[in-house]
C-alpha cells in the first residue's frame, strides 16, 4: 500500500524538529536578514542615487576571476559583459589569474578601467584550482597590488553579466544567495556535514547558503575571509579531507560566523540552468552553461 504522502512529510517533519534540526529558509520576499543586513533585490535601491553617492568617493573596485586550464575560455564573454555591466563609470581593476597567460583575450576596456594577469602554476584537479583561489586572494592582498582598491571581488569566470552590477552592491563584507538554495529550508543546504571538517555546520544552524561565484567587501574584510577560509582549508588538506562543495564550504561557515554586512539576492548569481522564476525580476549574473567533462581536466 502506498503511504499518505502528506503523513509521511509530517512525520520527516516531526523528526527533524526532534533533532533541532533547521527547517527555516529565506524568506523569498525578504530584504533584510535579521541580522540588518540589506539583501539587494531589484526595486530595493535606486541605482543613479547609489552610484553617484560612491562616484562622490571617488572609489576603484578591484576584481579577481581565475582561469585556469580550459577556463580561458570563459574569459571573452566575461570581460565583455562586465564592461557592458559591472560598475560602469567607475575605475575597476580587474585581476586575471591563469596558468594560460597567451590566451587571456584583448578586451577593449573602457576610461579608467584596467587589466593585469596573474600568472599562476597549473593545477591537475579543478578541485584545486577552484579552491585555491582564497590562497591567491589572500597573498595578492598581502602582495600590496590592491592597495589602491576600495573595495574587492572575488568572480566566477564561467558566467556572464546580462544586467546592472553597480554601487548599491558595496558594503564591508558581501556574500550572494545560491540560486539554487535561496528557497530551502537550511536543513537542505549542501553545507559541510561531516564534523571532521573545518567547514562543518550541524543540522540545527544555519541561515543562507551562500555561492561560492560571487565574494566581496572591503579589502580587510576580503582579506580576513581569504586568510581564514585558507587556513581552515590547510588544516583540512593536513587530514585529507575536502569539504563537500570546496572552499563554497568554507565560506558558508566563515559566513555563518562572521555574517556578511549586505547579501546579493540570487539575481546577482543566476544558473542559465535555471529557469526565471516570478519573484526573480531580473538576471544580472550567472553562470553559462557548459560541459564539465570538456573543460574541466578531471571528474
Ligand atoms: C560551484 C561554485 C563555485 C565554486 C565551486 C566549488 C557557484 C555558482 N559556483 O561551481 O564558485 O565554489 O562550486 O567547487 O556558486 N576554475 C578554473 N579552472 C578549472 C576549474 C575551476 O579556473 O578547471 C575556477 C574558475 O574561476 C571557476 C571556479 O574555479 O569559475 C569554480 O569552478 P566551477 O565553476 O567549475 O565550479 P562549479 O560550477 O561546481
Amino acid at each position: 500500500m502506498m503511504p499518505n504522502l502528506r503523513v509521511l512529510k509530517l512525520k520527516v517533519v516531526f523528526l527533524l524538529l526532534l533533532t533541532g534540526s533547521c527547517l527555516t529558509g529565506a524568506d523569498v520576499q525578504a530584504d533584510l536578514t535579521s541580522w540588518l543586513a540589506p539583501i539587494v533585490w531589484e526595486g530595493t535601491f535606486d541605482p543613479k542615487l547609489i552610484d553617484s553617492i560612491y562616484k562622490q568617493q571617488n572609489i576603484t573596485v578591484a576584481t579577481t576571476v581565475f582561469a585556469l586550464g580550459k577556463y580561458t575560455v570563459f574569459l571573452q564573454d566575461f570581460l565583455e559583459s562586465a564592461e557592458q555591466n559591472f560598475f560602469v563609470g567607475f575605475r575597476v581593476h580587474y585581476y586575471v589569474f591563469s596558468d594560460h597567460p597567451e590566451q587571456v583575450p584583448d578586451v577593449k576596456l573602457g576610461g579608467e578601467r584596467k587589466l593585469t594577469v596573474m600568472t599562476v602554476n597549473s593545477s591537475s584537479r579543478w578541485q584545486e584550482m577552484s579552491l585555491g583561489r582564497m590562497k591567491r586572494l589572500e597573498m595578492l592582498i598581502e602582495s600590496g597590488l590592491v592597495n589602491d582598491a576600495d573595495y574587492l571581488f572575488s568572480l566566477d569566470v564561467d558566467t556572464k553579466f546580462y544586467g546592472r552590477w553597480g554601487a548599491e552592491t558595496l558594503g564591508d563584507l558581501i556574500g550572494v544567495i545560491h540560486a539554487w538554495y535561496y528557497n530551502s529550508p537550511c536543513v537542505l543546504f549542501p553545507y559541510e556535514r561531516r564534523p571532521e571538517s573545518q567547514a562543518f555546520i550541524p543540522y540545527s544552524e544555519g541561515d543562507y547558503y551562500y555561492g561560492g561565484a560571487v565574494l566581496g567587501g572591503s579589502v580587510k574584510c576580503v582579506y580576513q575571509l581569504a586568510k581564514t577560509c585558507r587556513e581552515q582549508l590547510d588544516i583540512d588538506a593536513a587530514k585529507s579531507i575536502e569539504a563537500a562543495w570546496q572552499e563554497e564550504s568554507h565560506l558558508n561557515k566563515y559566513f555563518l560566523y562572521n555574517k556578511p554586512s549586505k547579501l546579493l539576492s540570487p539575481e546577482y548569481s543566476w544558473d542559465d540552468q535555471k529557469m526565471k522564476p516570478q519573484e526573480i525580476k531580473i538576471i544580472r549574473f550567472s553562470q553559462v552553461l557548459k560541459n564539465y567533462a570538456e573543460v574541466r581536466p578531471n571528474i
